[in-house]
């Protein structure tokens, strides 16, 4: 495929309420569109990467700088999505941004070709059940009025961020109210150490499904220990960004589940070969999100669809983020997102709006 030039489009999309994590508050999502033109079809990658990095190393000016200096120069003439990942291994780390340009070269791939993100990746249904992530609050009530608004809305599975001084309590509170049938878990984002064990032990007596990385991002050792001591167990999100990393938190017992999210990872194919490689080792995954817009959504949808995804993930509808996605909006039904089927992505953004949110635009010729 030959690639004529790439856009590189921000957006900023306003998020219908703050969304407090462990490592900071977004009020908005400051997002980099890739778009690649090629003479037969065009194709989209969101790029993951915040605007500060707080989550990981990545944000989203340097995702833009590393794909217009250094990762579109490396590209061959002419390339597919296999070879995006093969061109730009000199270059290390950098995954959001060289998924966001391997999404992009896929999409337009698959467009041309009429073949679906879910048929390629090998979805095995065609509709994923849905989680939500629900960020930290002032106050108790405040929290479980967000939680029963969800559950309303038919969301399968709650997920609580937590940090130290809002954990055990908002848990119990939620479990109370909400009953032991609930599907619960909990997301830390690293801000706890392994002195912490204790405190984390007390979440066991709430029958959580996991508990998601606890600890901090490159220390699989000590996760290792801290499962030893938890009988939750523990699920990794920020420490896994290859297949390689994947392999060895499974060999050191350092997670028994795994949250795969493409862009942290380097894109969809090797979030296929992490599905591949825990399935064959009985380890469950699931797809998490970075409050992507519909378009990034489409395609975690679709990977969500693969066999070894067993449980629910960070998929939820686009009005859990935004009054008015840059796609059709995707929404819940029944408490599950179906996979799209038409070519490629199988959306498309819409003109209009998407005008209406654009912050800045850069057209690179290849
Ligand atoms: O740790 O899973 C996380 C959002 C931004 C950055 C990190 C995380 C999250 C979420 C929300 O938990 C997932 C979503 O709904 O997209
Ligand atoms: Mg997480």
């Amino acid at each position: 495929m030959k690639i004529t030039g790439v856009e590189l489009r921000r957006i900023a999309m306003p998020l219908v309420s703050p969304f407090r994590t462990s490592f900071g508050t977004e009020t908005a999502r400051d997002v980099l569109l890739v778009r690649v033109v090629t003479p037969d079809a065009e194709g989209w990658g969101e790029c993951v990467a915040m605007s500060e990095p707080l989550y990981s190393s990545e944000y989203v000016d340097g995702a833009a700088e590393v794909i217009r200096r250094f990762l579109l120069p490396a590209l061959p003439k002419n390339v597919d999505a296999y070879g995006v990942g093969r061109a730009l291994e000199p270059v290390k780390g950098h995954r959001m941004a060289k998924a966001a340009l391997e999404t992009a070269v896929l999409d337009a791939q698959l467009r041309a070709a009429g073949e679906s993100f879910g048929h390629f990746l090998g979805a095995a249904r065609d509709r994923v059940p849905c989680g939500v992530s629900v960020g930290i609050m002032d106050s108790v009530p405040q929290l479980l009025d967000a939680v029963a608004g969800y559950v309303e809305e038919g969301y399968v599975r709650i997920k609580l961020k937590i940090e130290p001084g809002w954990d055990v309590e908002p848990v119990r509170a939620v479990r109370e109210r909400f009953g032991d049938d609930l599907l619960l878990q909990v997301d830390a984002n690293a801000a706890y150490s392994l002195t912490d064990a204790r405190r984390l032990a007390r979440l066991d007596a709430f029958d959580l499904l996991l508990i998601e990385q606890p600890l901090a991002n490159d220390d699989l050792v000590q996760h290792a220990k801290l499962a030893r001591q938890l009988q939750t167990p523990i699920c990794l999100d920020e420490s896994i960004e290859s297949a390689e990393h994947a392999a060895a938190a499974i060999a050191l017992g350092s997670c028994s589940i795994i949250n795969i999210k493409p862009g942290r990872i380097g894109g969809y194919l090797e979030a296929r070969r992490i599905h591949d490689m825990c399935r064959a080792n009985g380890v469950a995954v699931w797809c998490g999100g970075m409050l992507e817009t519909g378009l990034g959504r489409a395609a975690n949808v679709a990977l969500a669809a693969l066999p070894g995804f067993t449980l629910p993930g960070d998929t939820s509808g686009s009005r859990r983020y935004f009054a008015t996605d840059v796609t059709e909006p995707f929404e819940l039904v029944d408490g599950h997102l179906e996979v799209p089927t038409g070519p490629g992505l199988g959306v498309e953004p819409i003109p209009s709006i998407l005008e209406e949110v654009t912050t800045a635009t850069e057209w690179i010729p290849l």
